[in-house]
C-alpha cells in the first residue's frame, strides 16, 4: 500500500496550478479525481485533488474532543483518593486490572492520537469492506469492556462498521447478565451479544466469533481496548487489495492501575512480531534495509507473526483456513498457529502503523482455565504450542522446541491429524521456507539451539536441595529449595555448547555469585562444563568450580575441589507431574 502525503505547500501549488492552467486540462484533471481517491491508498501517484476531498477518512473522529477534562481523559492517568484504596486492590485481585479507576473515567474518554504525523494525509478507498469487530470475553469488568465498544462506535466510520460482536464465554459474574443485554440496545442493533453454553475459552469463542459474524471482514479485539484515530480503515485497506492478508493494528498500552494511555512506540521505529524457541512471543525492530523496501514509514510491513488478540482478516478466508485449529485449549499459541497457517499456506501478515489501538495489559491473568484444564494432563499452554509445532513445524525445528522445553515431549498433544490434512489440501510450504523467507531474523536474536547435554534438577549431593530462580527475575542470584519435581524454575538445561539456561534465561557466575541472568541476544553459548564422574560443575574462564555455602546456602565459584559434596551435583531429568 502506497501513501500519498499532501503537504500543504505542495496543495497550494497544486491548486494553484489547477487553477491556472486551460480549462480542458482542468475538467480532465476533476474527472479523474474519483480514481484517484480511490487507489490512492495502493498507489504512489500523489493525489491531484482538493483537499477537503481526501482528508475526511484519514482524520475520521468526530469525537476526540482535545479540550475535555474529566478523570483520565486525554489518556492521563487517574489516580484515586488514599479512601478509594482498599476497593481498588480488591478489584485488581478480581480483574486483573483497577476497575474503581476505570468506572471513575467516561466511556467515551479522548485518548492521545500516537499515529505518525504522516498517517493524518492517507487517503483510503471509500469502498472498503464492512467490518464484524468481534469482542470475546470471560468475566471482564463493566467499564472496560463497555469503554472498548464506545471506542469502537465513537471511532470508526460507520460505513466500514458491519457490527460489534460480544461473545460472552460464559461469564458467571452478575454484571454480565441481563444487564448488558439492556446496555447495548442504546446501539440500535449496531452492537450484537451471544453467549456460550459452556466455557470455550478464548481460541474457540474466536471461531465461534467469526462464524456468527456478518461482515466481509472480522476484526478481533479484546475487551479492554480503546481504538485510536482513524484505526479501522488502515486495516481494512490491505485486505480489500488481497483477502490473504491478516493486518495488526501497533498495540499501545494503557496502564492497569492507572489507565494512562501509553504509545508503544515512538520515533518511527517499527517492530515486527517474532518468537524464541520456547514459543514465547517476541518483537524484534524492522531492520533498514526491510523498512526502506517501502516509500513513507508509515505503511504497512510483513512480519511473521503477532501477539494474538488485536487483528483483521476476510472471513471467508479465516473460514477457509479452517478458524483456529479447534483442538487448542482456551489461551495460547492460537497466535502462531493462525500465523503459521497463513504464511505457510500461501497469505501473509502486514503490520499496519496508523492503526494504533490501546490494550489493558493485566498485572496477573484473574481467571483459572475451568474444567478445560483438567481435559488434558499437563501445562495446558505448553501443549497449545506442541500442538502447532507438530502440525507446522519441519523435524529439525521441532528439536529447538524440545531442547528449551524438554518435558513438553511427554505431553499428549491430541489428534492433529486434521490439521496434517489441511496442510496437505492447501499445498502448504515447508516451515524452513517460512524461516528463509518470512522470519529470517529469528536467527538473528534466537540462532539454532544445540541439543542438551544434561537437563532436569539440579541437586546438591551435599544439601539434596534444587538449585532454582525461586522465581525472581533476572539478573537476580540463584538460590536453594526443596527439590519438587515439577521443573519449572529448577528444570535446567546445559547444552552442548556449554550454555546453562533455565526458562527462556541464563546462568552465570560473577564476584557476587551464580545468577539468573538475561541470556545474551544471538548466541547459544556459555562457560559450563558439567563432569560426570567428579559431578562438578565447572566454570571454564574463571576456572573454578560451583559450590554451595554450608551454612548460608549461598552458590558462588569456588576453587575446585572434588571430594567436596558441596561441589558435587547431579542432573535428574524430569517427567510431567
Ligand atoms: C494475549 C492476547 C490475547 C490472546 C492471548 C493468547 C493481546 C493484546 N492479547 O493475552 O488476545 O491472543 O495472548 O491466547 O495480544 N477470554 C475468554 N475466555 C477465556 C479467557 C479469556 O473469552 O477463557 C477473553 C478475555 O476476556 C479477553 C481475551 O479473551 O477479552 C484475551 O484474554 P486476555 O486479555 O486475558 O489475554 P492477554 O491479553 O493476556
Ligand atoms: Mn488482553
Amino acid at each position: 500500500m502506497r501513501i500519498v502525503q499532501l503537504r500543504k505547500s505542495r496543495l497550494f501549488k497544486l491548486v494553484a496550478a489547477a487553477l491556472c492552467i486551460i480549462p480542458l486540462i482542468y475538467i480532465v484533471f476533476l474527472q479523474s479525481s474519483h480514481e484517484d481517491i480511490k487507489f490512492s491508498a495502493f498507489s504512489s501517484k500523489k493525489v491531484k485533488t482538493k483537499p477537503q476531498l481526501v482528508s475526511e477518512l484519514g482524520n475520521f473522529d468526530p469525537r476526540n474532543v482535545a479540550d475535555r477534562t474529566g478523570a483520565g481523559e486525554g489518556g492521563r492517568p487517574h489516580i484515586l483518593r488514599d479512601d478509594q484504596q482498599n476497593d481498588a486492590s480488591q478489584t485488581l485481585t478480581e480483574f486483573g486490572m483497577n476497575m474503581v479507576c476505570s468506572d471513575e473515567i467516561s466511556l467515551s474518554r479522548s485518548i492521545p492520537d500516537t499515529r505518525l504525523a504522516e498517517c493524518k494525509h492517507w487517503n483510503y478507498p471509500e469502498d472498503l469492506p464492512k467490518a464484524s469487530v468481534i469482542i470475546v470475553f470471560h468475566n471482564e469488568g463493566w467499564s472496560t469492556l463497555l469503554r472498548t465498544v464506545h471506542s469502537v462506535i465513537n471511532r470508526s466510520p460507520p460505513q466500514f462498521l458491519e457490527e460489534v460482536l460480544l461473545v460472552d464465554d460464559y461469564s458467571n459474574k452478575d454484571h454480565l447478565k441481563g444487564r448488558l443485554e439492556q446496555y447495548i440496545t442504546r446501539f440500535d442493533g449496531k452492537v450484537r451479544l451471544i453467549r456460550n453454553k459452556e466455557r470455550e475459552g478464548l481460541i474457540r469463542t474466536r471461531s465461534y466469533g467469526a462464524k456468527e459474524a456478518r461482515g466481509e471482514v472480522i476484526l478481533f479485539l479484546d475487551a479492554h481496548c480503546e481504538v485510536n484515530v482513524n484505526w479501522l480503515p488502515p486495516l481494512l485497506a490491505p485486505i480489500y487489495r488481497d483477502k490473504t492478508i491478516m493486518t495488526v493494528p501497533v498495540i499501545d498500552g494503557i496502564d492497569f492501575k492507572t489507565f494512562e494511555y501509553r504509545p508503544v512506540y515512538q520515533g518511527g521505529h517499527h517492530y515486527r512480531g517474532i518468537f524464541e524457541w520456547g514459543m514465547l512471543y517476541k518483537e524484534n525492530e524492522l531492520s533498514q534495509k526491510e523498512a526502506k523496501k517501502r516509500e513513507h514509514n508509515s505503511e504497512p510491513y510483513k512480519s511473521p507473526t503477532h501477539a494474538g488478540g488485536l487483528f483483521a482478516m476476510n472471513r471467508d478466508y479465516f473460514l477457509s483456513l479452517g478458524a483456529y485449529d479447534p483442538g487448542l485449549l482456551v489461551w495460547g499459541g492460537e497466535n502462531f498457529e493462525l500465523s503459521f497457517k497463513i504464511w505457510q499456506c500461501g497469505g501473509s501478515i502486514e503490520w499496519v502503523p496508523c492503526s494504533r489501538v490501546g490494550h489493558v495489559y493485566r498485572g496477573f491473568m484473574p481467571y483459572n482455565f475451568g474444567k478445560l484444564s483438567q481435559k488434558k494432563k499437563g501445562p495446558l499452554v505448553t501443549i497449545n504450542y506442541k500442538r502447532v509445532i507438530e502440525t507446522w513445524f519441519d523435524d529439525k525445528f521441532k528439536e529447538y522446541f524440545y531442547t528449551r522445553e524438554p518435558l513438553a515431549r511427554f505431553l499428549d498433544k491430541g489428534d492433529i491429524s486434521e490439521q496434517l490434512a489441511l496442510k496437505e489440501r492447501l499445498g502448504c510450504k515447508s516451515f524452513e521456507w517460512f524461516m528463509d523467507n518470512v522470519a529470517y531474523d529469528v536467527y538473528d536474536k534466537f540462532p539454532a539451539l544445540p541439543p542438551n547435554l544434561h537437563w532436569g534438577e539440579l541437586r546438591n549431593v551435599a544439601s539434596q536441595n534444587c538449585m532454582d530462580t525461586l522465581g525472581h527475575g533476572p539478573p537476580s542470584l540463584m538460590g536453594m529449595s526443596h527439590c519438587h519435581g515439577f521443573g519449572n524454575n529448577q528444570l535446567i538445561r546445559l547444552n552442548a555448547k556449554g550454555q546453562l539456561g533455565v526458562g527462556e534465561r541464563c546462568i552465570e557466575a560473577d564476584t557476587q555469585g551464580i545468577k539468573l541472568v538475561f541470556c545474551r541476544l544471538g548466541t547459544v553459548d556459555g562457560p559450563w562444563e558439567y563432569d560426570e564422574t567428579s559431578r562438578t560443575l565447572f566454570h571454564r574462564v574463571h576456572k573454578k568450580c560451583v559450590a554451595l555455602h554450608p551454612q548460608t546456602s549461598h552458590l558462588s565459584l569456588m576453587p575446585c575441589d572434588t571430594v567436596n559434596t558441596y561441589q558435587q551435583w547431579t542432573f535428574k531429568e524430569l517427567q510431567p507431574k
